[in-house]
């Protein structure tokens, strides 16, 4: 080898989340076999911010560890990659809480969003901050997803609904993405709700997404893709195929709210547009998982929207295994249906809820997740060649991070290679 590395993590095991081959006999001692791919006693070596090497700590190679490498002991723990949460709207202003009230006497979400609270109520609060206010008011949120080890984050628009506010929320998830150690992806969610402007008139907004705000929004680079609410209270089918198509023509990827409240067959169309994601997918057919298959369009299941709307049709997670459904797991925070800041309370509910085991939800916000946002050939496992995003946690099995609720295990993240500073 030439040169010496960086910096040297070792003695912690390791849980690398790296893809098992489907064919082959896997050694036990292989990573991969448990479905965490755990390395016991590992060592990771970073150089220039990447995974330069990583195995068992007894077999790493002495001539990498020069007078310039900073060596990590850490008598101990678990690594696992940098949570990814690929599904938030934490950029948005005000809050809901008075709607959870009425909730729990008897509104239904449904009601709630036709009497034009819900997503209207915070379009009207997001509209009036400025991109500082609207900032320091999504900060919090951020916050507490870091604390939790999340190193990659996706923030959508869709609280603006129109051109300068929806770029003006992009602007803040961008720059809160230059701000915080995190490394953030935007997506442009327009097609979210119908504005109050609009009322009556969906094709002449869904006009307005196509040929101002997608435009602008690829044009300033600021949307990595574009999403849309395919759903009765939302946009049709047909509605929602015109966006992709504007998506497409700007050559930004597609991803898609499906399935959450009926079955629309939203997730076979955007799977016929090569989506990234169908995401929520309670509804979900096997026809349109059939497609999802075909495409490698991933499945995001957002188990906080599940629980909040206290939904009671569960995800098809069987078929969607059976299928060979990549599934990743999300907060979706958001102030309506999942006002959630708690990644590793996701891992507890995907595992209580919907039943994947704790090394499928954890695939779910590591290796399926940096799929869901395309960026898996960066991020989401440690393997040699990808970031150097990991999180050191004071556990004893990785089934320890779904299984515990309200304590945080978090010892150490380290970022691109640098370590961060402690809590
Ligand atoms: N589905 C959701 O769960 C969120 N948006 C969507 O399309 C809810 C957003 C909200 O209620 O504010
Ligand atoms: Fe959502």
């Amino acid at each position: 080898m030439t040169g010496s590395w960086d910096s040297v993590w070792r003695g912690a095991d390791i849980a690398t989340m790296a893809q098992i081959q489907a064919t082959g006999a896997q050694a036990d001692t292989e990573p991969g076999s448990d479905g965490f791919g755990t390395i016991r006693d590992g060592a990771i070596a970073i150089r220039d911010g990447r995974i330069a090497w990583i195995g068992p700590a007894a077999s790493l190679p002495a001539a990498g560890i020069g007078p310039q490498t900073a060596v990590h002991d850490l008598g101990g723990g678990w690594i696992t990659p940098g949570l990814i949460d690929c599904h938030t709207h934490l950029v948005y202003g005000g809050n809901r809480a008075h709607e959870f009230e009425l909730r729990l006497t008897g509104a239904s979400y449904e009601d709630i969003a036709r009497a034009g609270g819900g997503i209207r109520a915070t379009v009207a609060a997001t509209r009036q901050a400025d991109a500082a206010g609207l900032q320091h008011q999504s900060e919090p949120r951020l916050r507490a997803l870091l604390a939790e080890g999340v190193t990659t984050l996706e923030i959508k628009s869709g609280y603006g609904l129109d051109l300068e506010n929806e770029l003006k929320c992009l602007r803040v998830a961008r720059h809160l993405g230059n701000a915080f150690p995190v490394r953030i992806r935007t997506t442009l969610l327009a097609a979210h709700a119908l504005p109050p402007e609009f009322a009556g008139d969906p094709d002449g907004y869904i006009d307005l997404v196509c040929d101002a705000i997608i435009p602008a929004a690829a044009e300033a680079g600021l949307a990595d893709a574009v999403d849309a609410f395919c759903e009765g209270i939302g946009f049709t089918p047909e509605q929602t195929r015109r966006v992709f198509a504007a998506a497409r023509q700007h050559g930004l990827p597609v991803k898609l709210h499906a399935e959450q409240l009926s079955n629309l067959g939203g997730a076979a169309l955007a799977a016929g547009f090569g989506a990234l994601s169908a995401d929520h997918l309670e509804y979900l057919d096997e026809a349109g998982i059939v497609a999802m298959a075909g495409a490698g369009t991933v499945a995001v299941l957002l188990p906080g929207a599940f629980y909040m709307l206290r939904e009671t049709q569960l995800p098809p997670v069987d078929l969607l295994r059976r299928h060979g459904v990549p599934i990743a797991v999300s907060t979706d925070c958001n102030p309506g249906t999942s006002p959630v800041s708690s990644l590793l309370l996701m891992l507890n509910m995907a595992c209580t809820l919907f039943r994947l085991t704790p090394a499928e939800a954890l695939a779910g916000v590591t290796r399926q997740a940096a799929r869901a946002l395309g960026l898996q050939a960066e991020c989401g496992s440690l393997e040699p060649g990808k970031t150097a995003d990991f999180v050191v946690w004071d556990i004893d099995r990785p089934a320890a991070l779904a299984y515990q609720i309200g304590l945080n295990p978090l010892r150490q993240v380290v970022f691109g290679g640098r370590p961060l500073p402690r809590r």
